[in-house]
């Protein structure tokens, strides 16, 4: 991605569309010139001030001109460490088109995908994780891809990193010291201290290495669970789904156990679980239903929520994302509370496998995916090193061998955080995104 900060960039950074507004962003030193260029209100602009301005633009071919809300956000501080101006127009299509194609003929440069948070990258405004968040939060498939991003954003990976960073530099620069004054036998640094030091390092980055298996989502199939009360034909709706052999009868309390099938649905693996109805226990058995029932639900990554079309649908028992589903359609008139369904007639099952399978999809490629496997392979080198260093250590290598080692580490925290970064691994991160963010 070749970018020169020194343009100012233009896009639309609000939905392509139709809509109640529409927001023009621009980012760069002409980005208040260029906006006012088109723009006209009673009170004339102030640079440097941070203010909203109301009046209107007229473009050419339109001969009226059109009521709009200037923003103006003066650098630094902005999301780009740039000057940065908001145009929030009607979110009219060719008038965005005409107000964009305005902007770039008076000087702009269309903004590229991801453009505004590269800025903020190199503004030091995102670390190189938190950048790959924001992508992470605009693409989420779901609440806990979503929880996640956001997580992320906030600089869960990387803050308990920048400690361990500063402590990696600080004994380097101990060592270093010490390198000086080898033969003469000084050491500025204890090697027990050493030895805590990176055992320290070790501990930290052995719980991140954990914390990011844990978030990769990828590796188990999506897990859809069949939940809600008794009788409701749960298990005959696994059964449709699977083609399994789940028992189903009139009698409320069937399914005791829970089962699992795994169902490939247009080329996706994902696991459907089959549940006990929710209902008071009065026996052990039906407690250890009802207990096995709820954990099934907890590492759902989906909850069919059924209740009979007609009924008050029941309150979503977790934080997991749930689909709420009609059962028995065929038997009274759903309302909206849901997607009809019924296994006698077999209305809504396509609709609800085509359902189930958009989703495991989008699990099968979440949006964190490549930033979490980058941030795994920088943690493995790190580790890596760190563990070379204590060995060192422990029998009592040079101390110009162990500096090689810390600084090993301290390139793969670098290169994690993006404090040290190529133009091809920005390309990569960047052109993933979408154009206007
Ligand atoms: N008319 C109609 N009956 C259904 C449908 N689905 C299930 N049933 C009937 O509803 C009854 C209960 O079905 P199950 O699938 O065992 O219900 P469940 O929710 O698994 O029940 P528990 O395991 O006891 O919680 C059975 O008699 C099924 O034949 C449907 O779509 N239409
Ligand atoms: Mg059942």
């Amino acid at each position: 991605m070749q970018t020169d900060i020194a343009d100012t960039i233009v896009a639309l950074s609000s939905a392509v569309g139709t809509g109640a507004r529409a927001i023009v962003r621009l980012s760069g030193p002409e980005a208040l010139a260029l906006a006012g260029s088109v723009f006209t209100a009673p009170q004339a602009l102030q640079p440097g001030q941070r203010r909203a301005y109301e009046g209107a633009v007229s473009v050419p071919g339109i001969a009226a001109s059109l009521p709009t809300d200037l923003y103006c956000f003066p650098a630094p501080r902005t999301y780009t460490g740039q000057e940065v101006v908001e145009l929030h127009v009607q979110a009219c299509p060719p008038l965005v088109e005409l107000l964009i194609a305005e902007l770039l003929r008076r000087g702009a440069r269309a903004a590229l995908p991801g453009e505004f948070t590269l800025r903020a990258f190199l503004a030091g405004k995102l670390d190189l994780p938190r950048a790959e968040a924001v992508l992470g939060v605009i693409e989420a498939n779901g609440r806990q891809e979503l929880r996640q991003a956001l997580q992320q954003l906030a600089g869960g990976m990387t803050a308990p990193l920048v400690g361990l960073r500063d402590d990696l530099l600080n004994l380097l620069a101990d060592l270093e010291a010490g390198l000086d004054f080898t033969e003469e036998d000084i050491h500025f640094i204890a090697p027990e201290e050493l030895l805590k030091q990176l055992a320290k390092g070790l501990a930290q980055l052995t719980l991140l290495q954990k914390q990011l298996d844990q978030r990769s989502l990828s590796g188990r199939p999506f897990r859809v669970v069949i939940a809600g009360p008794p009788n409701v034909g749960k298990s005959s709706l696994f059964n449709a789904l699977t083609g399994g052999s789940a028992l189903v009868a009139p009698e409320q309390g069937t399914t005791r156990d829970y089962l699992v099938q795994r169902l490939d649905l247009d080329g996706t693996a994902l696991d459907i679980v089959d549940t006990a109805g929710w209902q008071s226990a009065d026996e052990t058995i039906e407690e250890q239903a009802q207990h096995l029932g709820r954990a099934a639900a907890e590492n759902a990554d989906l909850i069919l929520l059924c209740q009979v079309a007609g009924e008050l649908p029941p309150a979503p028992p977790t934080a997991q994302e749930v689909l709420p589903i009609a059962t028995k359609c065929d038997l009274a008139t759903p309302t909206d509370d849901g997607l009809a369904t019924s296994t006698h007639t077999g209305a809504g099952l396509d609709e609800l496998r085509s359902a189930l399978a958009i989703r495991a999809r989008a699990h099968a490629q979440p949006p964190l995916a490549p930033s979490l496997s980058r941030c795994r392979s920088h943690v493995a080198a790190c580790l890596e090193h760190l563990r070379r260093g204590h060995e060192m250590v422990l029998f009592e290598e040079p101390p110009e061998l162990l500096a090689v080692e810390v600084r090993g580490a301290l390139d793969q925290l670098g290169e994690l955080v993006g404090a040290v970064y190529t133009d091809d691994l920005l390309d990569r991160i960047f052109s993933r995104f979408c154009i206007g963010k």
